[in-house]
């Protein structure tokens, strides 16, 4: 292709309002242009890169056993109410009415649609296992896109079904996809990890694995272990558990009875921590609240937070909210950063964390405003109510799976996920087959997602540098760049010429920059859009060198022609083998 007849808009800055990296430089580098919020167009540049994508996923379906379709985006409301999800979601559900006046969903996932289709075709166990997937846009109407193709509201993705008689086979079709996933987002260059995530509905081990691509921008906290491959998102991850040993604090605290100690609006663990000299370790925290309705209090030690999901499943709590102001004061007596255990209205319920309950002693709110206590100890001051595991896991816990490892926290950006659904949709929407033993049974079914669109920007996240993208040889949009220094040395001219013909004629994507533009133009642009090989035909083509230049490592190399295409078609071999 040549540069001069490539519709690549560059921009030497971002809008002030892209504030992703890969945003930026998606914008920048002429692969995308925004028609609305989270809308966006894929100029020819990002086509091509989102087409290696869909084809990299696609061969990872065909070969892990998976059939193409397409399903419809306009989906039927009467779905949606069959499965009992149409009230279920609010405004993200982008909805429209046809000319008849009937109501209709813009798919944001096909769950419904793919069971309403198999319920009228599939009959048999002897049909099974299979499979289906396919790339689509989706139509989620979030309150809040933003980062660009990272949370918008039209966007691509993969999403498959299995449909499998009994639990046995939902595991191994489970496993094929889950090991898909894995080859996939290695073959893309992408740096992750499947994190075990919150079963949700589905019971059983295994029920969900996100998959996390590592990148600060990401909006999950993920947890994972500095030596195994253990990882999971924080609402789900596990820890060893360990009693910790007392600190000084809590020795010298044990030796004496409770102390009240008088702290005017030190109402936070830090503020606590500085006016005391104690350790986060040493306080108790003492969070209220509501419990389906009733008032809930929760101790986790200073220098832990609680897990919502852990607690509601511990407790079978269905709503839990924190408690407002007000509620606080009238639970405790005092404002809010001064309630403890000790001296609590008996109404109030307990959740006491195990860490909590190791504790020889503490310090805690003294439920007095601007009043803490020092020196209580559990289940002697205060009774210790329900025990259970109620916290985050926490940097520097030790590992749950492998003995000598200790977890870190990282971030991630959420680029596919699988999940175990059961019977979950095909029972609500009386989708069933006749068994081996004659019997009627609803489907059994896993569901598993790839944010297509979504992984552009994730690959940019983790593949760029100040000068711009550094796109790896998979998905890069282009194999080759050619680089002529000056359009007015007819040397170089030809050169360049003779290689980009003899690359393409090898099979190569090549572009070449026949621009003529100052050189410095040309090699910031050649930076920015990131393609993985540079040949510089500069003054050296007079003695038939050129200079090669790798963009992910920066090293440069100065050959012979010959060499030169040698080395670009041998990459591509190395691509093609991979792929
Ligand atoms: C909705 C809206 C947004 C949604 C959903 C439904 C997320 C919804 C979860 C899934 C689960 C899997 C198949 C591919 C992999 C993910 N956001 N989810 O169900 F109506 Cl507005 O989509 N679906």
């Amino acid at each position: 292709m040549k540069q001069s007849q490539l519709w690549m808009p560059t921009l030497r800055e971002a809008p002030a309002d892209a504030e992703a990296v890969s945003h930026q430089l998606l914008l920048r580098a002429g692969i995308v242009r925004q028609l609305a919020a989270g809308i966006y167009t894929y100029l020819p540049l990002g086509r091509r890169i989102l087409r290696k994508l869909e084809h990299i996923v696609r061969e990872g379906m065909d070969q892990a056993g998976a059939q193409e379709l397409l399903l419809p985006a306009m989906q039927p409301a009467e779905l949606w109410q069959e499965s009992g999800r149409y009230d279920k979601y609010g405004p993200e559900l982008v909805r429209l009415k046809d000319r008849q006046g009937r109501e209709f969903a813009l798919g944001p996932t096909h769950e419904e649609v793919i069971t309403a289709l198999i319920r009228n075709e599939l009959h048999s166990y002897r049909q099974m296992p299979v499979t289906l997937y396919q790339i689509q846009t989706k139509f989620r109407d979030e309150k809040r896109p933003r980062y660009g193709l990272l949370r918008g509201r039209e966007f691509l993705m993969k999403d498959a079904y299995s449909f499998d008689a009994d639990l046995e086979g939902l595991d191994r079709s489970y496993r094929r996809m889950y090991d898909a996933y894995s080859r996939i987002f290695s073959q893309i260059g992408l740096k992750f990890r499947a994190v075990e995530a919150d079963p949700g509905t589905i019971g059983g081990d295994g029920g969900t694995h996100e998959f996390m691509a590592l990148a600060d921008i990401g909006e999950d906290t993920i947890v994972v272990c500095d030596q195994c491959d253990y990882a999971a998102n924080l609402e789900k991850a596990e820890f060893r558990r360990e009693a910790a040993a007392w600190t000084g604090q809590q020795q010298q605290m044990r030796a004496t009875e409770p102390e009240k100690l008088h702290t005017p609006s030190i109402r936070s663990i830090d503020a606590l921590v500085q006016a005391l000299g104690c350790g986060a370790a040493d306080i108790i925290k003492t969070i209220i609240y509501l419990a389906d309705g009733a008032p809930l209090a929760v101790l986790v030690r200073g220098d832990h937070e609680v897990n919502e999901l852990k607690l509601q499943y511990a407790l079978s709590i269905t709503e839990l909210h924190l408690a407002d102001a007000d509620t606080v004061t009238r639970t405790t007596g005092a404002a809010i950063g001064f309630a403890g255990p000790a001296g609590l209205p008996i109404a109030v319920a307990v959740a006491v964390d195990a860490a909590v309950a190791d504790m020889p002693v503490g310090i805690t709110g003294a439920n007095e405003t601007d009043y803490h206590w020092s020196g209580i100890r559990p289940g002697i001051d205060f009774k210790l109510g329900i025990r259970g595991d109620f916290r985050n896991a926490a940097e520097g816990d030790g590992c749950p799976r492998c003995q000598t490892g200790q977890l870190v926290f990282r971030r991630g950006i959420e680029v596919g996920q699988v999940f175990k659904l059961g019977t979950k949709y095909s029972e609500r929407l009386n989708a069933r087959f006749i068994d081996a033993a004659g019997k009627e049974q609803p489907f059994i079914m896993g569901c598993y997602g790839i944010g297509i669109s979504r992984l552009l920007s994730a690959v940019v996240e983790q593949h760029h540098d100040a000068g711009g993208i550094r796109w790896p040889q998979a998905i890069a949009p282009y194999q080759v760049h050619i680089v002529p220094v000056s359009m007015r040395d007819q040397h170089q001219v030809e050169t360049a010429e003779q290689l980009y013909a003899k690359l393409s004629a090898s099979g190569m994507e090549v572009l070449l920059d026949d621009r003529d533009e100052r050189p410095g133009v040309k090699f910031k642009d050649s930076d920015l859009i990131g393609i993985p090989l540079r040949i510089v035909v500069g003054k050296a083509a007079a003695e038939g060198k050129v200079e090669l230049k790798w963009r992910e490592s920066g090293e440069s190399q100065v050959v012979s022609l010959d060499e030169a295409c040698a080395i670009a078609a041998g990459k591509k071999q190395e691509r093609d083998n991979c792929l």
